[in-house]
């Protein structure tokens, strides 16, 4: 059996992860190899009702602690359940967010202790690391007017001020600063088309880079 690998799909609100992740589901499938998309918070059973408690908007009164704990224990049973053993069994994985944006807004913007939040990432992955963090980068005003024009109601986090958004948002390219083979920026104020084409650029370096080592064929 293969090793596979992973790929983050991160940034602000609005940025178009949604997007870029079916268009790299499909790519990997043409390439034949088997993708596992998932999410954050969720991406297992448990991790989806801690989803729903997370980012339900008539909670607003949740402490900064508990939300930074339900985040970790969302990630944590998607670490062991999910994420490990697809990537053993060669597949490469997919997730909309992941630790990145655990220090992007629960420190970043939040304000929470920087060690506190990276201990809490580093028991939720138990060694484990994302192969590559691609960045959505986009003002949050251009994000949040994306989010209304889909006329949904706003989550609980997307309510938060917009200082808190802009904080979040320096906070991934402050990490990419830090940690430059771990991200890829990509400016997503662009034609979706242009994001898409430099996304499958990134996945495609990654490829190469693991050569031959994942499964193919359908899952
Ligand atoms: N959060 C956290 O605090 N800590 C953590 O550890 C984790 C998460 C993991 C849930 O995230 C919230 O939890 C999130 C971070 C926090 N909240 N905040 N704030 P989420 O990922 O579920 O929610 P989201 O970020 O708000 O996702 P989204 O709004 O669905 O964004 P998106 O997937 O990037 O956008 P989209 O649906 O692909 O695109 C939005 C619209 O814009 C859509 O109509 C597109 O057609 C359009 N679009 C996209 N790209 C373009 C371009 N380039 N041009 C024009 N129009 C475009």
């Amino acid at each position: 059996m293969g090793k596979g690998f992973m790929i983050v799909c991160d940034g602000s609100n609005g940025a178009g992860k949604t997007t870029v992740i079916k268009a790299i589901e499909e790519h990997l499938k043409s390439r034949g190899l088997q993708a596992v998309i998932t999410r954050e918070p969720g991406g297992t059973p448990i991790g989806e009702k801690i989803r729903d408690i997370l980012l339900c908007p008539d909670t607003p009164e949740m402490c900064d602690v508990a939300e930074l704990m339900l985040f970790g224990a969302a990630r944590a049973q998607h670490v062991q359940e999910k994420i490990l053993p697809a990537i053993r069994a060669g597949k490469v994985v997919v997730s909309d967010r992941f630790d990145a944006a655990t220090l992007s807004f629960q420190h970043y913007a939040r304000g929470l202790d920087i060690g506190l939040v990276k201990q809490i990432n580093e028991l939720a992955l138990d060694g484990f690391r994302p192969d590559m963090n691609i960045i959505l980068d986009l003002d949050p005003v251009l994000g949040l007017e994306r989010v209304h024009q889909r006329g949904e109601r706003l989550d609980r986090m997307e309510t938060q001020k917009l200082e808190f958004l802009q904080k979040a948002r320096q906070g991934y390219l402050e990490q990419a600063r830090l940690s430059p083979s771990m991200f890829s920026i990509l400016d997503a104020s662009r034609p979706l088309a242009e994001v898409v084409s430099d996304a499958l650029g990134v996945v495609d370096e990654l490829i190469r880079r693991h050569g031959g080592q994942m499964a193919v064929g359908t899952p």
